[in-house]
């Protein structure tokens, strides 16, 4: 990994681009919906102004897709496709200082995060992918299985460069084209993605991004020649796509919200657990669809492992995103944080016993304290409702069952952690836990390799592995 020492003219990269507009068909273009700025959270600062995509230039960029996919796309054998995916992987790679700064001012994670996950994992998931381009026989799904056409994709503000890799490498290497668009609060790195298919020369209109607001979103997903539909993001918007979908041709993968469990037995080795606890619900300030929100601790060790917690948490530095030393960086908007003061004051009020870092948060910019709640009931919104921040819920347990039963009574089913020395018990939780994935002696894991997706409202359909090229073809017998 390469070393950051922050430089004064990191925090001008945003304003140097004349490219934060609308990419479709292979070119930048003067989008005709209102342009929006994007906010720097961790300094309330206007970081750079975006051209968006009116209703219209959606429809033109399906057209570019759909264009691409019947003419250069679809037709070209999987061997041509996986050079320009790699190519992709490679410039991502070669960008990965700029991504990386770029990521962590237009959403306020701490630099050595955007660093060392997120920009070379989003290189990840182009390299695995590239190498499925021309092995789709293997995929499972008959000896030719056949692309879907155009992917109409939209994701959240909490990975955005990874969020985009995770949906635009298996639609490319299978074979379809992709009209994406990016949170409204965090669409610059998509952007510099877009420069980046040029550079790798993308043929146009392979890959179009749309910028804008929800009403963007919901003219990509219900735009009639689009064939397939992906989208991460919260439950209350996912139920509404899939509603609106519902009768239409279009095949669907949702990828929502969550409230998952982390679960410490008194066997656990509890130093490792506080690491991986910590990791679990202050990782991108919780902003993580799989965090580890709830804390469920056999009752025995409860009191040891929350006085270890607190004193390690202590220990977390929250400031400037742009320092490589920052554990805790910014909220990403004024919503965001709105919403998680009004759980955090929902938790006092119901009785929850509230711990949070002394740390002192910066006079400006959206940060919140690493937060503790124990004495924690089911009942609670604080135990029930995701928060999407670093709060963390603690709950016990006495048996096994009553830690499955606990960790499974929630509406979401994306992940869940396990720590015990015992292996046995850690294949019967995962055989009892109702998640998409179970973590063991560790949490916030992500592989290209392992399919990812939840149960229940955390939605439907997979991401990564060879699983997750299935939600982008038909099988052709
Ligand atoms: O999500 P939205 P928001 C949860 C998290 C968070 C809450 C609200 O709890 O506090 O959701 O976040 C686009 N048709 N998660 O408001 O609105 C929107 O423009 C099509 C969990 O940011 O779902 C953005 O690009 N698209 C989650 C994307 O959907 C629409 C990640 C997500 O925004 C649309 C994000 C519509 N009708 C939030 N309305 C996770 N599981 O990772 C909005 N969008």
């Amino acid at each position: 990994q390469w070393e950051y020492a922050p430089a004064p003219e990191s925090r001008d990269i945003a304003n140097l681009k004349p490219t934060y507009r609308p990419f479709i068909g292979g070119e930048f273009v003067d989008g005709s919906g209102e342009p929006l700025q994007t906010i720097n959270p961790a300094t309330e600062e206007v970081l750079a102004e975006v051209g968006t995509a009116s209703v219209s230039d959606v429809d033109n960029a399906v057209k570019a897709a759909r264009k691409a996919y019947d003419r250069v796309w679809g037709p070209m054998p999987g061997t041509e496709r996986a050079k320009y995916i790699f190519r992709i992987a490679r410039l991502i790679q070669e960008r990965a200082r700029e991504l990386a700064v770029l990521e962590t001012l237009d959403n306020g994670k701490p630099i050595k995060e955007s660093r060392d996950t997120d920009i070379p994992t989003a290189a990840a998931h182009f390299f695995y992918h590239a190498g499925w381009a021309d092995k789709l026989e293997y995929a499972g799904l008959g000896p030719q299985p056949r692309p879907l056409g155009v992917a109409g994709q939209v994701i959240p503000w909490n990975f955005p460069l990874l969020m985009l890799a995770w949906k635009v490498a298996p639609a490319l290497a299978t074979g379809n084209t992709v009209v994406l668009k990016p949170a409204e609060t965090t669409p610059l790195t998509a952007l510099v993605f877009a420069e980046i298919c040029q550079q790798a020369d993308l043929p146009p209109g392979v890959v179009n991004i749309v910028p804008g607001a929800g009403d963007i979103g919901a003219a990509v997903v219900e735009h009639p020649d689009v064939d397939k539909v992906a989208f991460t993001g919260s439950t209350a918007v996912g139920k509404h796509i899939q509603r609106t979908l519902a009768g239409t041709r279009k095949r669907l993968t949702l990828e929502l919200g969550g409230k998952a469990a982390n679960i410490v037995f008194d066997d656990a080795p509890l130093d490792q657990a506080v690491e991986g606890i910590v990791n679990g619900i202050f990782f991108n300030q919780g902003h993580v669809c799989c965090a580890g929100s709830r804390l469920l601790v056999q009752e025995s060790i409860a009191e040891e492992l929350l006085d270890k917690l607190r004193a390690r948490i202590s220990t977390l530095r929250l400031g400037d995103p742009l320092d490589k030393n920052t554990d805790i960086g910014a909220i990403n908007s004024a919503e965001q944080l709105a919403k998680i003061e009004d759980l955090v004051a929902s938790g006092e009020r119901d009785g929850a016993q509230r711990w949070s870092s002394p740390c002192t948060l910066p006079d400006k910019g959206f940060f919140f304290a690493p937060t503790v709640f124990s004495n924690v009931e089911q009942s609670m919104r604080i135990a029930r409702e995701e928060i999407f921040g670093p709060v963390l819920s603690v709950l016990t347990f006495r048996t096994p069952d009553e830690a499955v039963a606990k960790a499974n009574n929630t509406p979401y089913g994306l992940s869940a952690g396990v720590w015990t020395e015992k292996g046995s018990r850690i294949l019967w939780m995962a055989n009892r836990l109702r998640a998409g994935v179970v973590w063991a002696n560790t949490f916030n894991r992500f592989d290209p390799t392992a399919p990812f997706g939840g149960y229940k409202e955390s939605g439907f359909g997979r991401e990564g592995g060879r699983t997750g090229l299935e939600a982008y073809l038909h099988v052709q017998g």
